[in-house]
Parts: structure tokens; C-alpha cells; sequence
């Protein structure tokens, strides 16, 4: 199988600067050699372009930098969907988690009726009236549910990219008041960390693929590194304590790969300002290869 490797260095969508370094921090942390050597052929396309905050204005303060997020999804969910056409797998490098925006609304073209796992310490299900912060990397799962502000719902001229009741998310240890009320009210499975100190990772991965991928549609995961525990994965802009251990998140990836159903995937949030010597990088890109087949014998 080939790979296409796509960087979005973007981080307009999230408060701290520094995630527009990741593509570059996962790739020195030799992703495309690593790929190789499990058997893949990678092509890496290089970034797509995405502006410097510095160079423009934050417009509205419940959708900060909403215009150039937009143009950027624009741009990335028509390289995605090119990458499928050609017959090749979409491997995502963010950027913050709004580069999902453009990267599922470009699988979702292709694949009309997608799954997606989203392993996050957030929900991302936040809307133009619930944000607290007006991030809009907090607000992607919902715009690509239909929610919330119609340029953000509306990426290549339709909506829904995704039905909710397809949507898992794995992890989920802060969300907001009205956030958790959505969710609710578009029945979205959330495993939060206490159901896997509950049921194990294995058994809630197990669960996340039933649900995303019933009937054996296909799947789209979504990995934000803020997901693992902060001890484990410093390099991230918003820490939570209490996450995924360096083993529970491979034990998840391998569960997603012998699933056989993903079809796509996009790592975000390595911010490497806060990172320690490239550690969570160097991490992303094992978690990448366990996603993808590899395997300790
Ligand atoms: N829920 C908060 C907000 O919407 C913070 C969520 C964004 N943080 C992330 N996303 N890293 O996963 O502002
Ligand atoms: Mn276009
Ligand atoms: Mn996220
Ligand atoms: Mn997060």
C-alpha cells in the first residue's frame, strides 16, 4: 500500500503557537523511513499552505481566524480526496485538530457513509454559542456533524460530513458543561477515561470499531496527542492530567489496525515549543506505525 504523507502546519485554530512545527518535528522524527521499513511506500507531498496568525486579523472572538481555517480546509479536503482517488492511504500531519475539518470533509467525499474514532482528552464538540474560548479547534467534530456556523458545516458546499451516532470518541476527560449536553442530545458514543479505567482499553477499542465501523463502513481516525497523559506526551498545548498511558494508546492503535477498516488517519497537536527533545513526536510516529499494522513480534 502507499501512503501519502500531507502536512498541514496550522494553528490558527488553537490559542498557543507552536503546533505549526509539527509535520516538521513527526517527519525529523523519521516517520517516512519508519513507514518504509514496515513495508509501505510513502509519498510525501509536502505542506499545504497556511498563513501565520501575525499576518492576519483575528476577526470574530467566538471564531477566531475563521477565514483563512476555512480556505485551509478547502484546500486540504480536496488534497485528501485526491490522494484516495489515486489509490492512496491519507496520512494527515497537523497542525491543531481544525485540519480535521478539511481532512475528514475530503475522505467524506469519497466515503459517503464514514465512521470516525476521534482519541482526544477533548470532545471538540463545541459550536460558535457554546465555545468558551472561541478556538475553533474545539468546535470540529460538531461542524462536521452539521453544527454551529455554516462556513465551518459547510466546507466543499454540503452537510453533514458525518452522522454523530457514527462518531466515537476515545479518552474524553474535559469537556464543557454545554458540550456534554450536545453530545447527549446527538447520541455520540464518548468512552471517557473512567469507562477505560472501567472496561480496559482493549475491550473499549473493541466497542469504538463496532460503532464507527458497523455494517464495515469504513473508518477515519482522528488522533489529537493530547489524548496520552501529559507525563507520557508534554509537547501538546492543552494538558490534561489523567490520560492514556504509553501502552493503552498502542494497545488502541493495534485494535483500530486489525480492524482493517481505516482508511485514513490524522495526527495533531504536537505543539514542539513545549515539547522535551522531540519525545512527542517521536511518539506520534509510533503510535502512526501501530496504527498501520506494526507490530512488537
Ligand atoms: N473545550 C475547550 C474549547 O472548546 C478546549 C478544547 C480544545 N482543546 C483541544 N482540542 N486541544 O482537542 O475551547
Ligand atoms: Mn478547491
Ligand atoms: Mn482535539
Ligand atoms: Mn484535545
Amino acid at each position: 500500500m502507499r501512503i501519502r504523507v500531507i502536512g498541514a502546519p496550522m494553528d490558527l485554530g488553537a490559542d498557543r503557537r507552536g503546533v505549526d512545527i509539527g509535520p516538521s518535528a513527526i517527519r525529523y522524527a523519521a516517520l517516512n523511513e519508519q513507514l518504509r521499513r514496515l513495508g509501505y511506500s510513502v509519498h510525501d507531498i509536502g505542506n499545504i499552505h497556511i498563513p501565520q496568525p501575525e499576518s492576519r486579523p483575528v476577526g470574530h472572538p467566538k471564531l477566531k481566524y475563521l477565514e483563512p481555517i476555512v480556505q485551509a480546509s478547502e484546500e486540504l479536503a480536496d488534497t485528501v480526496e485526491q490522494a484516495l482517488q489515486d489509490g492512496e492511504f491519507p496520512l494527515i500531519l497537523g497542525g491543531d485538530h481544525s485540519i480535521a475539518l478539511g481532512s475528514i470533509s475530503g475522505v467524506a467525499s469519497v466515503h459517503k457513509n464514514l465512521g470516525v474514532i476521534w482519541v482526544d482528552a477533548h470532545a471538540d464538540f463545541n459550536t460558535e454559542e457554546t465555545t468558551p474560548s472561541g478556538n475553533i479547534h474545539g468546535m470540529i467534530l460538531a461542524a462536521l456533524s452539521g453544527l454551529g456556523n455554516h462556513k465551518l458545516t459547510h466546507i466543499k458546499g454540503w452537510a453533514p460530513k458525518i452522522k454523530p451516532e457514527n462518531i466515537v470518541i476515545v479518552g474524553a476527560r474535559d469537556l464543557d458543561n454545554e458540550e456534554k449536553a450536545l453530545l447527549r442530545q446527538h447520541h455520540v458514543s464518548v468512552f471517557t477515561m473512567s469507562d477505560i479505567d472501567h472496561y480496559g482499553i482493549f475491550e473499549v477499542s473493541k466497542r469504538a470499531v463496532e460503532i464507527a465501523g458497523r455494517n464495515g463502513r469504513p473508518i477515519h481516525l482522528s488522533f489529537d496527542m493530547d489524548s496520552i497523559d501529559p507525563r507520557e506526551a508534554p509537547g501538546v498545548g492543552t494538558p490534561v492530567r489523567g490520560g492514556l498511558s504509553y501502552r493503552e494508546a498502542h494497545t488502541a492503535m493495534e485494535v483500530l489496525a486489525d480492524s482493517r477498516q481505516i482508511v485514513s488517519m490524522d495526527i495533531v497537536e504536537v505543539n514542539s515549543i513545549l515539547d522535551h527533545e522531540n519525545s512527542t513526536a517521536r511518539l506520534a510516529v509510533e503510535l502512526i506505525l501501530s496504527a498501520l499494522g506494526k507490530k512488537i513480534l
